[in-house]
């Protein structure tokens, strides 16, 4: 089973993942992201998606165009996770 992330731990990675929102009415962070055109926004969807593989973590996401805003949670544990964390630092890593 995988662990909630709370208390001090969760406090530290949010802390760190400044470019990343509370989503409302659920424990999910989210990020919006704008690409020059819609090959540099599905050339960095294909990079997280070839990590979202190797973690067996998934994002969700919506994209039109040169956007895309993504969701992060875990179903697993109904909240946010380590695998989270890890995801958004991965994304923060390659996003423009
Ligand atoms: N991705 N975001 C997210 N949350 C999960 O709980 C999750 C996942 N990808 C695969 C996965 N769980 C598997 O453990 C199975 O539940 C399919």
């Amino acid at each position: 089973m995988i662990a909630k992330l709370e208390g001090k731990p969760r406090a530290d990675a949010l802390a760190r993942l400044a470019k990343w929102r509370d989503v409302s009415g659920r424990d999910a962070i989210q990020r919006a992201l704008k690409f020059k055109d819609f090959n540099e926004a599905w050339g960095f969807m294909a990079r997280v998606a070839l990590m979202a593989e190797r973690m067996d973590h998934h994002p969700e996401w919506f994209n039109v165009y040169n956007r895309v805003d993504i969701t992060l949670s875990t179903h697993d544990c109904g909240g946010l996770s380590e695998g989270d964390v890890k995801l958004a630092e991965f994304i923060d890593a390659i996003a423009p």
